[in-house]
């Protein structure tokens, strides 16, 4: 599916004016890591300012622009909609405008007006501006992934998170096969702000088998910004980690006088390993004002095998999307409506004890853009529901469960779970130049989100394992009842272009986020069974008041010094807060399998809520150092140290005799009972716990370190380059002991090759042993490994076709990030000692695979 498109706040800025002036000698936004795209791109820019109407250009096809804006003033142009080389699109655009282009670099252009200007005009041109990105406040470590760039690694990776794997700092937790969950700078999952095509969702499932990510086929994808640690209070909201934004492709249209513009793409995939294969289609017909598109995808893929060729239990999945936009355009507005559905069928989770056996999500938006005299207007609006149903997936039905005496039957259902989502909201902004030096961004989002979750009965009947489990009955288990969060958010931001040198960006924001849930049921009938604990427990839960209301604000200032071609440095502070989530504050019970239910750390454990959080409030500290050829095009490195210091980070503590929230005098059992061993928060001695979510201080700190350059260039053998990509983060809480999951030392080492349509690389990936493990959750080490991979692609035309080759070498390794093999064990074995199901298995990562891909555009 393809959501509506939206455009990254901050990212675009007004140039038809005189601001643009002002930006002289401002010098190139470090181009994405990666390499040079030279491939032909769609375009879509209106009619108007020659300025803009550049600035888009460069933007879409990744070019540097060079020249005294004074050459461009006044100057318009017929815009420009189609598919184009950058070099055929600038020559479209500058018709008869009077001005000469040069190449100077593969993606850096020099413009200059014709004749008429007086030679002395011309050299003038170290005094220049850029346009593209740099025009607006881009940071340094900000990333975005585009063309052919993200179309090569679309066709490496079926799942939308695993496209931001390059990307520095960024890591993904394993989850599902189409649902992993992005981790930026050690900060996870709901600390990370995801927008797809301008929409916020939350993730509707306790196990967060639904996250934002998941809500998009990769294959679907136009564009993905990616934003870490001090990110604009515009692009903020639950963001302490970074922000990740991804959109659909931008709508083209006809151009003038010339038909209907028909356009399209097909594309399909087989993976060896698991006998994954997948395909999509996309359908665009255009005039010049008005745009119909639909796009569909479907991927699947069974159980994988890992470098032992032992398939992992779990890891199956099936995923369908379709959605259909309606785009008009005129002059200089542009209106979006899309509409889609998921379908998600079955999906594994192997570090879970639960799984997606059906997930059904809709969705509208609608997304006005506009240039006015005053600047520009952006407003989106949204809403989209989900209907997720989980429960035990046929490979944790494990046979050694069942025994003799008691048979398995495939068809138990025997711990059904039901969730229905809702998100809801809006964001409007306005971005308005004043002066020659600043602009200001103002805008207000509201985002409501709802959430109910039961757990219907399981009747009992003799001889069923189910009656073993015992008590899921007569009533239905309310864990959420129309439990809601949401955030009503506003902020105002102030970019200065101080000089050539020096650009600075300040925002403040101040977010309400309401938080309620009503009351809760358990299985137990209060009537048949009033001593019962989880009734006890329901009743206590219910006397409470279950409103909490936050005010949080965030301030983020960052600083860019550009003391040369070559070189760019940046600073940056934010803070910024996360109010505690539904999934943290309300799960109520402490019931041993409620917990079990309860987690998507991908530990294992089973958690219950906590209703006295805090809010995070994270203090991120940045320095961004960058250099690289005056043209940029040669070389490129850039690192970034980074320091965080999170007060009331949201973590984990055992439950207990010492915790308020699950200890003995509660009726909580499960630790320390006669003849088991006496560990808290453990039942009996297999491994997991039972933990409860709690405030503590933190501070996270590490080094994101990318470099590329160019090696060898020759007529006959075509073009080497290299790019690596290195990582490191450490978490420590404040009163001792590690973070969860925070990823050692890790480097990337790609070669790279491109000879006429060819492109390949080959890739080394080491990562360091696990060894700062979290003792509270019982973390596992993991050991350290080097896998290599291979892939080529060729393009002809509008075809391309891509092989890879992943874990070349067959190895076994485990993710440090993937969490426990629990894909094959019993659901409810968290109590258990008797079996196997012990915390003693890291989840294995994917065995040597083949994969053909293919795209064909047209
Ligand atoms: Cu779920």
């Amino acid at each position: 599916m393809t959501l509506k498109k939206s455009t990254a706040f901050g990212k675009r800025r007004r140039l038809a004016n005189p601001i643009s002036a002002a930006l002289l000698g401002a010098v190139c936004a470090l181009c994405i890591s990666g390499i040079a795209l030279a491939d032909n791109q769609q375009y879509n820019i209106p009619a108007g300012s020659l300025a803009t109407a550049l600035n888009k250009l460069a933007e879409t096809g990744g070019l540097q622009l060079v020249y005294d804006t004074a050459i461009a003033e006044g100057l318009q142009s017929k815009g420009l909609s189609g598919k184009y080389s950058p070099e055929a699109a600038l020559q479209q655009l500058l018709g008869n405008s009077g001005l000469s282009y040069r190449m100077v670099g593969s993606r850096t252009v020099t413009l200059e007006k014709m004749p008429t200007v007086p030679p002395d005009k011309v050299a003038t041109l170290d005094k220049v501006t850029v346009t593209g990105k740099s025009s607006s406040y881009r940071a340094l470590s900000q990333t975005t992934i585009a063309g052919s760039q993200l179309l090569q690694r679309q066709a490496q990776v079926q799942d939308t998170a695993r496209l931001l794997e390059d990307i520095p700092g960024v890591t993904v937790q394993a989850n599902g096969g189409v649902s992993s969950l992005p981790i930026i700078r050690g900060l996870s999952d709901e600390r990370v702000k995801v927008e797809i095509d301008g929409m916020t969702i939350t993730s509707a499932c306790a196990n967060h088998m639904n996250p934002p990510l998941s809500y998009i086929d990769r294959t679907n994808v136009g564009k993905i910004e990616v934003l870490q640690g001090v990110t604009p209070v515009s692009m903020g909201g639950d963001s302490i980690g970074g922000t990740i934004v991804v959109q659909s492709p931008d709508p083209v249209f006809a151009e003038a006088g010339k038909g209907l513009l028909l356009d399209g793409k097909l594309s399909g995939f087989y993976r060896s390993n698991g006998d994954a294969f997948g395909g999509s289609i996309a359908a665009g017909v255009a005039n010049e004002h008005v745009r119909l598109d639909y796009t569909g995808a479907h991927s699947q893929s069974m159980n994988y095998s890992d470098g032992n060729d032992d398939i992992i239990k779990s890891t199956a999945y099936e995923n369908q999307n379709h959605a259909a936009k309606l785009a008009f355009k005129f002059d200089n507005h542009l209106l979006e409506i899309k509409g889609g559905q998921q379908h998600i069928p079955f999906q594994g989770f192997p570090t879970a004890r639960m799984d997606m056996l059906k997930n059904d999500s809709i969705f509208g938006n609608v997304h006005y853009k506009g240039d006015y005299d005053w600047g520009k207007l952006d407003g989106k609006l949204y809403l989209e529901n989900t209907t997720h149903f989980m429960d035990i997936g046929h490979d944790k039905l494990f046979p050694l469960y069942h025994t003799a005496d008691r048979p398995y039957t495939a068809s138990h259902a025997i711990m059904p779970m039901d969730v229905r989502g809702r998100n809801l909201g809006y964001k409007v902004q306005a971005e308005i130049p004043f002066g020659q030096r600043d602009t200001f961004r103002v805008g207000n989002e509201l985002h409501l989100n709802s959430l109910d979750e039961w757990w219907s009965p399981v009747s009992p009947y003799a001889g069923a394992p189910r009656t073993a489990i015992g008590g899921m009955w007569p009533n239905s288990f309310v864990n959420l009842n129309n439990a809601s969060r949401d955030r009503l958010g506003t902020f105002a931001e102030w970019e200065a272009n101080w000089s050539p040198e020096w650009k600075s960006m300040l925002g403040i924001r101040y977010d309400h986020t309401m938080s309620d849930t009503g009351n809760v049921q358990p299985y137990q009938d209060p009537v048949l069974s009033p001593t019962g604990r989880t009734v006890k427990e329901a009743a206590a839960f219910n006397a409470k008041d279950h409103e909490r209301d936050f005010d949080t604000f965030d301030v983020s200032a960052s600083m860019q010094f550009t003391p040369d071609k070559s070189s760019q440095y940046e600073f940056g502070y934010a803070r910024k807060n996360r109010a505690p989530g539904i999934y943290e504050l309300y799960p109520w019970s402490t019931n041993f399998m409620a917990m079990s239910m309860i987690g998507a750390f991908g530990d294992g454990n089973g958690y219950v809520g906590n209703i006295n959080l805090e809010p995070e409030t994270a203090h991120n500290i940045s320095f961004t150092a960058a250099f690289h050829d005056a043209d940029n095009d040669n070389w490129e490195i850039k690192a970034t140290p980074y320091f965080s210091y999170v007060e009331n980070f949201i973590d984990a503590d055992r439950c207990g005799p010492d915790n308020p929230i699950c200890n003995s005098a509660l009726g909580f059992g499960y630790y320390g009972q006669p003849g088991d061993a006496a560990t808290p928060g453990q039942h009996r001695d297999n491994g997991f716990y039972f933990l409860s979510h709690g405030n503590h201080d933190a501070r996270l700190w590490g080094a994101d370190l990318s470099a590329r350059t160019h090696l060898f260039k020759d007529q006959t053998l075509g073009e080497f380059a290299t790019h690596t990509v290195l990582g490191y983060v450490r978490g420590e809480r404040m009163d001792g002991g590690n973070l969860y999951h925070m990823m050692p030392f890790n480097a990337k080492l790609s070669l790279d090759h491109k000879k006429g349509g060819w492109s390949s690389a080959v890739e080394m990936q080491f990562v360091d042993r696990k060894s700062d493990v979290q003792q509270i959750r019982n973390e596992l080490t993991t050991p350290s490994y080097i896998l290599l991979n291979a892939k080529t692609g060729y393009t002809y035309k509008n075809l391309s076709i891509d092989v890879g080759l992943d874990n070349v070498l067959d190895k076994q390794y485990y993710h440090p990030l993937a969490g426990v093999n629990a894909g094959d064990y019993y659901a409810m074995s968290i109590t258990a000692a008797d079996w196997p199901y012990r915390n003693n298995r890291n989840l294995p990562g994917m065995g040597r695979s083949v994969s053909v891909g293919f795209t064909l555009t047209y």
